[in-house]
Order: C-alpha cells, then sequence, then structure tokens
C-alpha cells in the first residue's frame, strides 16, 4: 500500500506514503486515490484530508516512472491524474491539504485542487515543470491563475522559483500556516464536519460555479441551493434553536 487510509469522526485521512521518493505519483498512488476518494463518496465521510509521509507533500509525478514507462505524459494525465483531480471537484465536501513538506509539479497542483490549504513552515511550493520543460498540469494553470491572477500566475509558474510557506501564505495559495499542519488540519476538518454538511457541500458547488457564471447566473443558482439546503432538516433545527437562544454552531 502506498496510501496510508484513516478514518476518524467522519474525517478521511488519506496519507500518500512513499516518503523515498518524496510522496512523487505512480500509477499504484493514482489507483489507490482513486479508490480512496470514491470511499469519501459515502455518506459518512464528512471531511477529507491529504497529507504526505515523511518529509514532503509530493514531488510531482516519479520521474523514474514515467522514463520507464511506454506511454506519455497526456496518457498518464488522462488516466490517472485527471479523474481524481476531478473527483477532489466534484466531492460535495470539504477536502484539506495539510501540506507538511515540499510540494513539487503535481505535488502543487494537488495541493491547489483541495479546498483548504494548511502548510507546515517547513513546507515549500516548487512549480518544478519547467524545470524539466513541461507546462503546468493537474490544474495548475487553472487553480493558480484564479488564486493569484494571470500575471503573477504566469511569472510563478515560469520561473520555477520555490516559494516558502510564509510567501505561500502571503500570495493567497494556503489558508493557513502552523507548526502541525496536519494536526490544525484535523481541527479544520472536525469542526467542518460537525456542521451541516449539505450547506457546506452546496456552497463548494456555488463557489465552484462563481468564476465562470455571470452575476444573473449566480443568483439563479443560489435560489436553487438555497432552497435544496432549506428543505434539509438541520435548517428548520438550527433556526428553532436560534430563536430559542440555543447555540446553532455559527462562530
Ligand atoms: O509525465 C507526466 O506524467 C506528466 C505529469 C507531470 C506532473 C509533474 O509533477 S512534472 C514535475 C515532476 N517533479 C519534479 O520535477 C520535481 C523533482 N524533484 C525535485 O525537484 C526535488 O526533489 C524537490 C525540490 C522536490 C526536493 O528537493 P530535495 O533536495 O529536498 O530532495 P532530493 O534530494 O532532490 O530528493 C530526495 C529523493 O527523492 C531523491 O532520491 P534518493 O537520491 O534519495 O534516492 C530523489 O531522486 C527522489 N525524488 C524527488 N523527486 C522525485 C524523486 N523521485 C522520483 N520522482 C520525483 N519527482
Amino acid at each position: 500500500m502506498v496510501l496510508e487510509v484513516g478514518r476518524e469522526e467522519g474525517v478521511l485521512e488519506l496519507t500518500l506514503s512513499r516518503p523515498d521518493a518524496l510522496n512523487a505519483f505512480t500509477a499504484e498512488l493514482h489507483g489507490e486515490i482513486a479508490a480512496a476518494l470514491k470511499d469519501a463518496r459515502k455518506p459518512d465521510v464528512r471531511a477529507v484530508i491529504i497529507t504526505g509521509a515523511g518529509r514532503a507533500f509530493s514531488a510531482g509525478q516519479d520521474l523514474a516512472e514515467a522514463q520507464s514507462s511506454s506511454f506519455g505524459p497526456g496518457e498518464r494525465l488522462r488516466r490517472y491524474y485527471n479523474p481524481n483531480l476531478r473527483a477532489i471537484r466534484a466531492l460535495e465536501k470539504p477536502v484539506l491539504a495539510a501540506v507538511n513538506g515540499v510540494a513539487a509539479g503535481a505535488g502543487v497542483g494537488l495541493a491547489l485542487a483541495c479546498d483548504i490549504r494548511i502548510a507546515a513552515e517547513k513546507a515549500s511550493f516548487v512549480p518544478a515543470f519547467i524545470g524539466i520543460g513541461l507546462v503546468p498540469d493537474s490544474g495548475l494553470s487553472w487553480t493558480a491563475t484564479r488564486v493569484l491572477g494571470p500575471a503573477q500566475a504566469f511569472d510563478w509558474l515560469v520561473s520555477g522559483r520555490r516559494l516558502t510557506a510564509a510567501e505561500a501564505l502571503a500570495n493567497g495559495l494556503v489558508h493557513e500556516v502552523a507548526e502541525d499542519a496536519l494536526e490544525r488540519a484535523r481541527e479544520r476538518a472536525r469542526e467542518l464536519a460537525a456542521a451541516p454538511g449539505d450547506a457546506v457541500g452546496l456552497t463548494k458547488r456555488l463557489i465552484g460555479a462563481a468564476l465562470a457564471n455571470s452575476f444573473d447566473e449566480q443568483l439563479e443558482l443560489e435560489r436553487q441551493l438555497q432552497q435544496l439546503a432549506s428543505e434539509h432538516p438541520a435548517y428548520m433545527e438550527r433556526v428553532a434553536a436560534f430563536l430559542q437562544k440555543q447555540p446553532t454552531g455559527a462562530r
């Protein structure tokens, strides 16, 4: 097994576990991630954490495997990377990246595909593609452009420059820097797992659609999803709790 899978209190924890190769992606690792993401769709899973074993989050594509493979990057992306990245974006539950150490290439892509990113103080972010003559993939040209804006994204991605955790925070690439990224991600995941799950998932759907939609389209989507959210028992229960001056979970 190259992916450790744990589950506690509705939080599914996935640990990329090829520490000797800095958790670089192989076909085997992609396969185990795919199976775990399928598991994550079960109703008792309410949040997912992705992290890495050892000193890295992930160094991206395993270059030894790429060199000996009978097919090229385009086919690897089609078979392995893109389905898993789509599964993360389509999962209507929060996915947190606990970036415990260096993330390079597709490792950065994976982190940015997650909804919340918490970096360890020693973490760093290396858009390594350019160093080996490749273009950004694993969604990074999309996510980095949305987070940084086109000018900064281009500059960073073609420079290959390593960003420290502090720089990543200053640029909005991560939400938080913590001494122990995994512990902090567990805290956040437990909070999110305790929130009304449908509303969290539907909010992910709304935010995912927002940049492609016009204002009018987004108003209509909000209207539809609000109606859906209000049909969940959590809505009436929490409104009643508020009116009886009991805690609702809002802070
Ligand atoms: O082809 C396709 O499928 C298309 C998809 C592409 C997606 C991509 O991710 S392209 C980018 C691929 N990744 C890289 O180019 C990054 C390569 N690694 C590095 O630049 C550095 O290792 C790091 C900046 C990540 C960390 O540097 P450092 O100095 O902390 O560690 P190191 O000494 O370089 O690496 C430690 C070990 O991990 C070393 O093995 P050894 O000597 O101890 O046996 C090294 O070879 C191995 N390692 C690191 N990255 C990879 C790797 N092994 C295989 N593939 C790797 N990507």
